[in-house]
């Protein structure tokens, strides 16, 4: 099976990436695994400046999945461009970045410094993340907003720069925000950014994390990702939404999990929490997925993306 995928012209050597936020920049992993092998590390979403992020505990466990509020703590863009990229880089890793912002410019601003750097083969536009208080609004809750952050990164890379809109499942329309991340010059669709939650410590009778809420990850959202993807394929299919690529996260942790992402509709597969416990997870699921796809006769993960909307 030809596991290699094209992603509205970037061309990845697997169809199974890490998830932004689950190995920073990709050093985390290179005592596990060989990042050059992925299909793509996707970094941590990085913004112009250093951030601590949001106060400890910021991270907690449910049986479910896991829960975090980090509040994009990172280095900055010129760190990642510095340091990470080069190292990535050196390694032979391909990465996609995953660049976000409190305003569009400042999308604009850090998606201008990451453009160019050596082995870049797209951007992620993080608009859906929980954490970060930007007057109270996530971009991808409001189709204007998710547009003008996805005009203003266009405008500033310029035509040929694949970006994908990273999508929120905490929204009442997806297919509303996807038309206006599409139409406003995203290349694809990431689906989903973790789900808004809050877990109870009863014996402190307190919110287990400091600011009370934060994204739900791992295995209990996986079918709400799966249900997204769907939504998405089917828009499409239906002529509802510009055909594109989507990327298909949230719970993926097995060959199994990763095909019924494919056909649902996803091009290729992001591999989050499970990393946490197994960096060895995306691997792994590559291979599972390669398996499963040539005992049902697909000779690439092309032929099999969408294949459970047919007839
Ligand atoms: O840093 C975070 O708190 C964070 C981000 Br940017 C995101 O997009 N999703 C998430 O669950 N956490």
């Amino acid at each position: 099976v030809d596991l290699a995928v094209d992603l509205a012209g970037a061309r990845l050597r697997s169809p199974v990436m890490t998830a932004s936020g689950c190995a920073a920049a990709g050093r985390e992993l290179d005592a596990f695994t060989d990042v050059a092998a992925l299909g793509a590390v996707v970094t941590k979403s990085v913004m112009r400046s250093p951030r601590s992020g949001r106060p400890t505990p910021r991270m907690a466990e449910t049986p479910a999945g896991m829960l975090n509020s980090i509040g994009l703590q990172g280095g900055g863009v010129d760190a990642l461009v510095e340091h990470d990229l080069p190292w990535l880089a050196e390694r032979g890793a391909t990465a996609v970045v995953s660049v976000a912002g409190g305003d569009p410019e400042e999308f604009a601003e850090v998606a201008r410094r990451v453009v160019g750097a050596p082995g870049v083969a797209a951007l992620e536009v993080n608009i859906s993340c929980p954490n970060v208080a930007n007057r109270g609004l996530v971009f991808a809750c409001d189709p204007g907003s998710s547009a003008a952050v996805l005009g203003a990164v266009r405008a500033a890379v310029g035509d040929d720069v694949v970006l994908l809109a990273k999508l929120s499942p905490d929204v009442t329309d997806l297919v509303a925000i996807a038309r206006a991340c599409l139409e406003a010059g995203a290349s694809g669709l990431t689906a989903i950014n973790t789900l808004l939650g809050v877990d109870v410590d009863v014996r402190t009778m307190r919110p287990r994390l400091a600011v009370t809420t934060g994204g739900l990850s791992g295995p209990a959202i996986r079918p709400v990702a799966v249900r997204c993807v769907w939504q998405l394929r089917a828009a499409m299919l239906a002529g509802l939404l510009p055909e594109a690529p989507v990327v298909g996260t949230g719970g993926v942790a097995s060959g199994v999990d990763a095909l019924q992402m494919v056909l649902a509709g996803a091009s290729a597969v992001q591999v989050g929490t499970a990393v946490f416990a197994d960096p060895t997870t995306p691997g792994r699921v590559a291979d599972e997925l390669g398996a499963l796809l040539a005992e049902r006769g697909f000779a690439s993960v092309a032929d099999a993306v969408g294949f459970a909307h047919r007839a």
